[in-house]
């Protein structure tokens, strides 16, 4: 039997590059090219031949996703977003930003992806800010999981305290 939903979504803190599941999501930009922050990370640790097989695939619109092979990570793929950059919220950014969880979702269903971790899209260099960034993970995650059973686990991967501290709070229903 499916566990329910709720208990199908962790957060802990850590680094995102470590990871030992079937997909980790990168919180890319459109050229897919790399960059600072977790898609730094990610690139250094996969190895070039990330970078090559991202050369191959011409980019992505804010709000879609692109997947490749892991490489030298632990994870078998990885799921390349392009988060909006938030411009004071009248531009659409919490749309696109729903936009960047439910095609990483739809990317993983079509891959048999069982156990995902996301960093928390577009709130560092990006800067959507955290709460509401997060109350958008979560209630997209929880959507897409109640009409699947393939997923057992969506875990955010926090990158320091003050976020694993509000990732925990809005998971757990405490905030
Ligand atoms: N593991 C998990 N989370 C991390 C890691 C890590 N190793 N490193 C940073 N974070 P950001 P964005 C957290 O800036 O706001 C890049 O240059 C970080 O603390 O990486 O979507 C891209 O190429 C924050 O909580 O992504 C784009 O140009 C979260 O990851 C641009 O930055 C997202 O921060 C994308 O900006």
């Amino acid at each position: 039997m499916t566990a329910s939903h709720t208990e199908r979504i962790t957060a802990v803190q850590d680094d995102i590059t470590t990871q030992r599941v079937d997909a980790i999501v990168n919180a890319a930009n459109t050229s897919l090219m790399g960059g600072g922050g977790v898609d730094g990370a990610i690139h250094r640790a996969a190895g070039p031949g990330l970078l090559a097989e991202c050369r191959t695939l011409g980019g992505c619109p804010t709000g879609e996703a692109r997947i490749t092979k892991g490489y030298d990570l632990p994870a078998t793929w990885v799921i390349h977003t392009a988060g909006p950059i938030w411009h004071g919220g009248t531009h659409g950014e919490n749309e696109l930003l729903a936009r960047c969880y439910r095609s990483c979702f739809a990317l993983a269903a079509r891959h048999a992806v069982r156990t995902i971790a996301f960093p928390a899209i577009s709130t560092g260099i990006y800067g959507f800010p955290l709460e509401r960034a997060t109350r958008i993970a979560v209630t997209e995650t929880t959507r897409f999981l109640a009409d699947d059973t393939e997923i057992e686990e969506v875990r955010f991967v926090c990158f320091g305290m003050e976020t694993y501290r509000v990732y925990q709070a809005i998971v757990t229903g405490s905030a």
